[in-house]
């Protein structure tokens, strides 16, 4: 059984494509379903819908044999234990620094003020303000990190920005960009020794979908 573990949401939809190349395909749709554990057409693979952030920790662990998890997760977990053969493309946005309007960011960082930044990427936020010498206080958060500046918990945030309508709808812009993300495939390394037979075809098509695509 090959066991491969996936988020609901953009993750699963831009997914979908890749696992039809590999003539795989899910017989019920997570987005309808209660179901955790979703059979496809292959009586050999099945899916887990687990939170994005979860699935790096369901491979390391060897609960699923695949995954696929943006880089934004792969850079807070580590990625200890975890192959990551692919960069598929998908899910693409970007690791921002924002601050509110007229926040003068540049000038504090010139000044070497000392910043309250809020965020739910504390690693990468740390390394991000730690290469630039700057002195920064971290408030970890779980979601929604657009209102920390607004109500004062914050100077600025790190977080992700795809449309950027979610920083204009709040007064917020982007000052820094951190790093470009996408989603990587990730795999088990002891599954894939003792399951190559099944797993390098599944990342073989995955890579030929991604190239075609460029
Ligand atoms: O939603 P949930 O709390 O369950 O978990 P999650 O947010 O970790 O998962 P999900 O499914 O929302 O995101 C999964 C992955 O998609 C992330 O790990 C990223 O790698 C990738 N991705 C791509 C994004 C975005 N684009 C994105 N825009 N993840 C989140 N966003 C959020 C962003 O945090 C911000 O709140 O969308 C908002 C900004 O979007 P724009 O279009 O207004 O700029
Ligand atoms: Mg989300």
């Amino acid at each position: 059984m090959i066991t491969i573990a996936l988020s609901k949401g953009r993750i699963f939809e831009e997914t979908l494509p890749l696992l039809a190349a590999a003539g795989i395909t899910p017989n019920e749709d997570p987005e309808s379903s209660r179901k955790l554990i979703i059979a496809t057409n292959q009586d050999d693979v099945r899916l887990i819908i687990v939170r994005a952030a979860d699935v790096p920790t369901y491979v390391q662990n060897g609960a699923a044999d695949l995954g696929i998890a943006g880089k934004d997760v792969l850079c807070e977990h580590g990625g200890a234990g975890l192959y990551q053969p692919l960069d598929l493309k998908i899910a693409r946005c970007r690791m921002m620094v924002a601050v509110r309007e007229g926040f003068d960011y540049a000038g504090c960082v010139r000044s070497g003020a000392r910043l309250k930044v809020a965020t739910k990427y504390v690693k990468t936020a740390r390394e991000h303000f730690a290469g630039k010498g700057m002195h920064v206080d971290l408030i970890k958060l779980y979601g929604s990190m657009e209102l920390a500046p607004l109500v004062g918990l914050a100077d600025a945030i790190v977080d992700l920005v795809s449309t950027g309508s979610t920083l204009r709808a709040n007064h917020l812009v982007a000052v820094e960009e951190i790093m470009p993300i996408s989603s990587r495939l990730v795999v088990n390394q002891a599954a894939l020794k003792l399951k190559r037979q099944q797993i390098q075809p599944i990342i073989d098509t995955f890579a030929e979908v991604v190239h075609q695509k460029v």
